[in-house]
């Protein structure tokens, strides 16, 4: 344990140990595409994930956690320099992370920090911060990932997962014990193409996956949530997504042809026939009794929900193989761990995958902490708090004053417990990757406790208004409804507010 020394009077040590001298060690883990349904101490009924329920039980979940722009790369650029995507200049994709801007590694190095970053990156310039570095090159692979570590790429036998999370015990083994340390341990799972690792393989099979409420929705009076390409009925591919073969007789789709390809080229003998035992029956069956229709939309659904929490599973069980490293290396009680996702996902709500959207299950993401000694929380935390509140918190916590460029508030008052008259009441979101895959509208918006006000633009220009509370699933656009005319004033006020005290240019 490192003390911040100019607190440090020789000869009074002991005064040194009240927690607020400690710089804790940082344990920061991130997954890509975790919805907060899929992770049971949100109260999904979809699965059970007990090591992350763990962190939670051992510390503080907080029930109102959100993204400033649902979507990785911007998501990632957010979280490391503590800013909204128009002030650090990642708005989507496709953009090229400007890494000599000001990000919270680089300040905890300059604080007596050693880093590491290991998993995935997607910001496609390299990273800048870190004494150590090894990532997934673009969005990485589930099976014989390659990596670039430190700027060598070489290929790793094994599953993503459980290589990141071996990596990441390997690293903290060997670091420089003189030194704190923050590492960001980040998966590729339970991203798309939803690959799970092969013993996860008898998982869910028989599973009675409730199908959401409005699973067969028809957007009637929402045009944003209508002009979107993510229906797990028509944009989900039998082969690469479903891994159902076969399906188009002998006029094999480009797709399935570039799927089976990516196996072959990716998975290895010993898992390409594991593989092939897999879902080989499962296609024989399907195309020896085709669906159409609903049925169709359901058995996707299904098939979905299956392999992408098996993909969960894995994240859960090596989740949990990292806590008993830390547990064992007497590490505990001096290093708050982090885990979240890099946004919020669709698990079939509004007949759905995917995020992009302002809407409740990509808006939201999952938060969880377990908080070193000193930090007394426990427990459900219920302000609302977004992404760009990690940076200023991890500094805050290793003794270091987050530069006032940061627009993200440090969450430190709330894992004190000391009682926070004033917290935000308002939060600003922002989505622009158009045109992009999955076709969602560029949109902005606010939202309070309340209520949710959103502007989509592009090549469409119209606003929705949502009652959270009479109305969580958002099936309700109000915004001509007469009786809503007061909050929907005063919301336009409160975002152009919002939008002015976070300098987003008049344009965008
Ligand atoms: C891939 C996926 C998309 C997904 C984006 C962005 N298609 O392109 O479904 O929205 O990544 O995801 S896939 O067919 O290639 O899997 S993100 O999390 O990296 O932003
Ligand atoms: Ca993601």
């Amino acid at each position: 344990m490192r003390l911040i020394p100019l607190l440090c009077i020789p000869g009074v040590i002991t005064s040194c140990q009240v927690r607020e001298h400690e710089q804790p060690n940082i344990v920061f883990i991130m997954t890509d595409d975790h919805g907060y349904q899929a992770l049971s101490a949100y109260g999904g009924r979809l699965n059970t994930t007990p090591a992350l329920d763990r962190i939670a039980g051992e510390g503080v979940i907080f029930r109102n956690s959100f993204v400033c722009n649902s979507i990785s790369a911007p998501s990632r650029a957010a979280l490391l320099t503590g800013k909204h995507s128009h002030t650090n200049g990642h708005i989507d994709n496709r953009h090229r992370f400007d890494s000599s801007q000001v990000t919270f590694p680089k300040l905890l190095r300059e604080a007596g920090y050693q880093t590491a970053l290991i998993g995935k990156w997607h910001l496609q310039s390299e990273p800048t911060g870190f004494d150590y570095w090894n990532i997934l090159p673009g969005q990485g692979s589930y099976y014989n990932p390659d990596f670039i570590e430190m700027g060598r790429r070489y290929r790793e036998e094994g599953y993503a997962t459980t290589i990141i999370t071996d990596m990441a015990i390997d690293w903290i083994s060997k670091r420089d014990k003189s030194k704190p340390f923050c590492i960001l341990v980040h998966h590729k799972a339970p991203h798309r193409n939803w690959m799970p690792d092969t013993i996860d393989f008898d998982l869910f099979d028989d599973a009675d996956f409730p199908v959401p409420a409005n699973f067969f929705d028809n957007y009637e009076g929402r045009k944003g949530a209508e002009l979107q390409k993510m229906s797990i009925y028509k944009d989900m591919r039998m082969a690469s997504d479903l891994k159902i073969t076969g399906t188009d007789g002998d006029s094999i789709s480009q797709s399935e042809k570039d799927y089976i390809s990516y196996l072959g080229n990716r998975l290895g003998q010993q898992h390409y026939k594991a593989w092939q035992e897999e879902y080989g029956p499962l296609s024989r069956d399907y195309n020896a009794h085709p669906l159409t229709g609903d049925s169709l939309a359901i058995f996707k659904l299904k098939r979905y929900l299956t392999d992408y929490l098996r993909t969960v599973q894995s994240v859960d069980r090596n989740t949990g193989r990292l806590l008993d490293f830390i547990d064992s290396a007497g590490l505990r009680d001096n290093t708050i761990i982090v885990y979240t996702s890099d946004q919020g996902f669709f698990l079939g709500e509004h007949g759905w995958f995917d995020k992009r959207f302002m809407y409740e299950e990509s808006f939201r993401t999952p938060l969880l902490m377990r908080l070193p000694n000193g930090y007394n929380t426990r427990g459900d935390i219920s302000e609302m708090v977004q992404n760009i509140d990690l940076a200023p918190t991890f500094l805050e916590l290793a003794g270091v004053r987050p530069p006032d460029e940061m627009q993200g508030i440090s969450l430190v008052p709330l894992l004190k417990g000391s009682e926070v008259r004033k917290w935000r009441d308002a939060l600003y979101y922002h989505y622009y990757e158009y045109p992009g895959e999955h076709d969602t509208r560029p949109h902005y918006g606010i939202r309070t406790e309340r209520y949710k006000l959103i502007h989509f633009y592009g090549d469409t220009d119209h606003w929705e208004l949502y009652d959270l509370i009479g109305d969580p699933q958002e099936m309700r656009n109000v915004i001509d409804d007469p009786s809503y005319d007061m909050e929907e004033e005063s919301l336009r006020n409160r975002l152009a507010e919002l939008r002015r005290s976070y300098n987003v240019p008049e344009e965008e």
